[in-house]
Parts: structure tokens; sequence; C-alpha cells
């Protein structure tokens, strides 16, 4: 069973007036996310022992094997992906009550979440992701992983929302400005709805 592109959760032209462009979404969504799609599919399709496995699965198998380093970086980046749609709302930006109060036990103030994100945002170097995972020991915390590594991989715990600081990712609404665009999903285009369901 091929691995398929997930469809945006709500239209292309749903982010416009929040900072992210239709454009952005055609080519990200479309053309990105289906090249790495297409790519997985093809590297497992040649590989008997990749045949049935899950996409948690390939990247598990994959992660640090110097033999299955373009499935690792492909089933990341479907993954990756798919979980940074879930993270975008067009009613993005409320931080609803149980999340807030543990981002206020946690990091000490909604402010200073935000101060931490953007920093990793902005302090990945090239290519990458800036993370909220509720980590092993049950607190929130910010992470950044390169290129297509996940902390679904790394272990350093459950991917609660993604930002993508890809160049892709902002290129055409932001330009070079990746803090403003980090900025902007935080304040404007964050799901922190998906995050608090996530906290389970
Ligand atoms: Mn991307």
């Amino acid at each position: 069973m091929a691995f398929e592109l997930p469809p945006l959760p709500w239209s292309h032209n749903a982010l416009a007036e929040r900072g992210m462009s239709q454009e952005t979404l055609e080519f990200h969504h479309d053309k990105h996310h289906q090249a790495y799609v297409t790519a997985l599919n093809g590297l497992v399709e040649k590989n008997d022992a990749l045949h049935g496995k899950s996409l948690e699965e390939l990247i598990t198998l994959s992660y640090n094997n110097p033999d299955l380093v373009p499935v690792f970086n492909n089933a990341g980046q479907h993954w990756n992906h798919s979980l940074a749609w879930l993270s975008l709302s067009p009613t993005g930006g409320g931080i609803p009550g149980r999340l807030e109060a543990k981002i206020n036990a946690d990091f000490g103030s909604v402010a200073a979440f935000k101060d931490a994100f953007k920093a990793a945002a902005i302090g990945q170097f090239g290519s990458g992701w800036a993370w909220l995972v509720l980590a092993p020991d049950g607190k929130l915390k910010i992470t950044k992983s390169a290129n297509a590594s996940t902390p679904l991989a790394t272990g350093e715990g459950k991917a609660l929302i993604v930002l993508d600081v890809w160049e892709h990712g902002y290129y055409l609404d932001f330009r070079n400005r990746r803090p403003d665009y980090a900025q902007n999903w935080l304040d404007k285009l964050a799901n922190y709805e998906f995050a608090e369901a996530q906290l389970g």
C-alpha cells in the first residue's frame, strides 16, 4: 500500500489573510510534500525489507542507518509535513486554557514560551524544524531539528505541533525574514487546540 499525500484540512487560500498565501501552500503541500511521498514510495518499492512497514516503522528503522539515508529523509519529511499541516489553523493563535496553564507551568509565561520557540526557529541553522513536544518527563519542551530529523526518531518526546523552517516554507511570503514568519505562526497560525488535544 503506497503512502499518500494527506489533503490539507482547509482550502489552499484559508490562511492567506493570516500570512500564508495560497501560492505557498500550492508549492509547499502540492509539490514539495508530494515529492517526498513519491520518492518514499519509489524507495520502498525497490527494497523488499521495507514492504508493509508503517511510516513510523520506516522512520525508526532508517534513523542513523547509513544504508537508508534517503529512506529516512523522505519518510521523515512525509511525517513532519503531515504534522505541520495539522499544526496550522485558519483560526490559529488562540491558546486554550488547559494548554495555557501547562505553558505557564513549564515555561513561566506564554511570552516566555513564544520567545523560546522563536529562538529555536531562528537558531536552526539551515533547513529544519522547530517543535513543541511533550517530553518523557511530562513537561513541555521546545526542540529544533535539522533537515528531516524528527522527535519521533530522537526520542525527545511526543511532537505536539511543528513549524517548518525550511526556506521553501516562508520565502514566498516572508522572503528572508524567518523571525517574522515564526512570530506570525506563533501569533496567528499555530493550532494550539490541536496541541492541547494531543496532550491526551
Ligand atoms: Mn517543507
